[in-house]
């Protein structure tokens, strides 16, 4: 890592220099081609290493052979109190037929399993570290102290195991769970180490929406991987500082994925799950489909949509009415540059009639948050592993930021586009769900008008949020490209 920075570094002022080359006295020692060749190669080189996202490679298509595989609900067990235990475990897994890769997963040898919470209840959650290295638990969205939170300072080291006990505040949600040790963070979750949280409420249970888990409600957690010639996942071989990229996509672990539906309406989740790509979901019919949901509950009215983009950790649910779309062509859901994703089987069986409401929920902004200060801002810079919030690193012994529980607060987030125009980077806050009030002093779009936990940020772009933390400790705030916050695009907000 320490080498790329020199790298990198050399390359910039090496560009600085030769900006004011055609000015200054031809240096003797130099042969100016040779110079301007070797800058060309390393200016070219340091491209392709940064991820512009303009330019990112294609995922493969789908060939639609695998029948979509969907995680299992943890069965509830209660022993001692405890109502679910998640063990991070070290296994091998055929993704390709015949081969065995070497994976991480939760509770089985890869990804891991969906747990059910209802709001209102307290819930006791055994975590146990199966894995040779330290790892922690996180779980990304959910509204817990920091002492729960499995932000880094909540290590497990190997064989260690430790439980946590919360109140369930939130509202019906799908969120989701990953670790976060310091500095690993990319690579744990890149050989599988990520599974679903499902809250549900009276509000998700009366609405009549598809809810019947693997039939007509399903989770997609799409991550991209490269795999080498022994169809291995060999992360230090495909890392990338600007954020891991691969040209096969897994859906739920499931290579070459196919979705089998009755006529009816469908529940997707959609979770980006990926270290680092982003997606711009849409039907290769050209169909619309219904959000109703973003990362953290219910939007208050489902939003008619042709296609939607997720960053990194970002989750939207949508529904799809497989009785009325058209179906005469092999349809199916595609990237924005039209890559196969997941093919979908509509068999003509009729499911469930369901009625999507038009009322979902009654999340609101209000005046006074909206006149609310400024009273915290952060600035997100750079690329490759040369990224701060605010000009600095992450420390875990400084805190950033201080925060009073239960008082609402306005941050102002902006991305500072670097020489070569900046990047998209998805900001997530630990321990809350907050509300966009503006993007580059506009109303959010419709479909963003809901609790989110993640939000994605373009260059040059500036962001208001109104945030509160229910509960006290130390949190984490970071951008979600996981390479990105390896290399120290974090900081710490503590609430008291
Ligand atoms: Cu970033």
């Amino acid at each position: 890592m320490g080498i790329k920075i020199k790298i990198a570094a050399t390359a910039i002022s090496i560009l600085v220099i030769s900006g004011c080359s055609n000015k200054s006295q031809p240096n003797e020692e130099m042969d100016h081609s040779t110079m301007n060749q070797e800058m060309e190669e390393m200016n070219h080189d340091m491209m392709e290493g940064h991820m512009s996202h303009d330019d990112v490679v294609s995922l493969n298509d789908s060939t639609g052979e695998n029948e979509l595989k969907i995680p299992v609900a943890l069965e509830r067990s209660n022993e001692e109190g405890v109502l679910y235990t998640v063990r991070a475990q070290k296994g091998k897994t055929e993704i390709f037929d015949g081969i065995e890769t070497n994976t991480y997963g939760y509770n089985k040898s890869f990804l891991g399993p969906m747990l059910r919470l209802k709001k209102g209840e307290t819930v006791k959650i055994r975590t146990i570290n199966e894995l040779n290295e330290n790892t922690t638990f996180h779980w990304h969205g959910l509204e817990v102290s920091g002492e729960e939170d499995g932000g880094p300072h909540n290590i497990l080291k190997p064989g260690e195991e430790n439980v946590i006990e919360f109140k369930v505040t939130q509202e019906a949600a799908t969120l989701w769970f990953h670790p976060h040790p310091e500095g690993k963070t990319a690579e744990q979750v890149y050989n599988g180490l990520a599974g679903l949280i499902y809250i549900e409420d009276e509000n998700s249970k009366s609405l009549g929406l598809p809810n019947d888990y693997r039939k007509n409600d399903f989770p997609l957690i799409f991550q991209d991987k490269t795999f080498d010639d022994k169809k291995q996942l060999n992360y230090s071989a495909t890392m990338n500082d600007d954020g891991t990229i691969g040209d096969t996509l897994l859906i739920n672990g499931t290579l070459n994925p196919k979705l089998t539906v009755n006529k009816e309406k469908v529940r997707l989740r959609l979770l980006n799950g990926s270290n680092a790509r982003d997606y711009t979901f849409k039907f290769n019919t050209g169909d619309s489909f219904l959000q109703i949901a973003t990362d953290g509950g219910f939007l208050n009215e489902p939003v008619t949509l042709k296609e939607v983009t997720l960053t990194p950790s970002e989750r939207a649910e949508i529904i799809v009415d497989f009785s009325q779309i058209n179906t005469a062509n092999d349809l199916a859901l595609i990237n924005e540059d039209g890559s196969v994703l997941l093919p979908f089987e509509v068999i003509d069986q009729s499911g469930v009639t369901s009625r999507v409401p038009k009322k979902l929920n009654d999340f609101s902004l209000t005046d006074k948050e909206m006149d609310l200060p400024v009273t915290k801002k952060v600035e997100l810079f750079g690329m490759m592993d040369m990224v701060t919030i605010n000009g600095k690193k992450f420390n875990p012994k400084r805190i950033d930021f201080t925060q009073k529980q239960g008082v609402t607060e306005v941050w102002e987030i902006y991305n500072r586009p670097d020489m070569m125009g900046g990047m998209i980077h998805p900001f997530h806050i630990h321990g809350t769900q907050f509300k966009i009030l503006s993007r580059d002093g506009k109303e959010p779009p419709k479909n963003e008008r809901g609790w989110k936990d993640s939000i994605s940020i373009k260059p040059d772009e500036k962001v208001k949020i109104a945030i509160q933390f229910k509960h006290k400790g130390v949190y984490m705030f970071h951008c979600h490209i996981l390479e990105h916050e390896d290399n120290g695009m974090m900081g710490q907000v503590k609430v008291e």
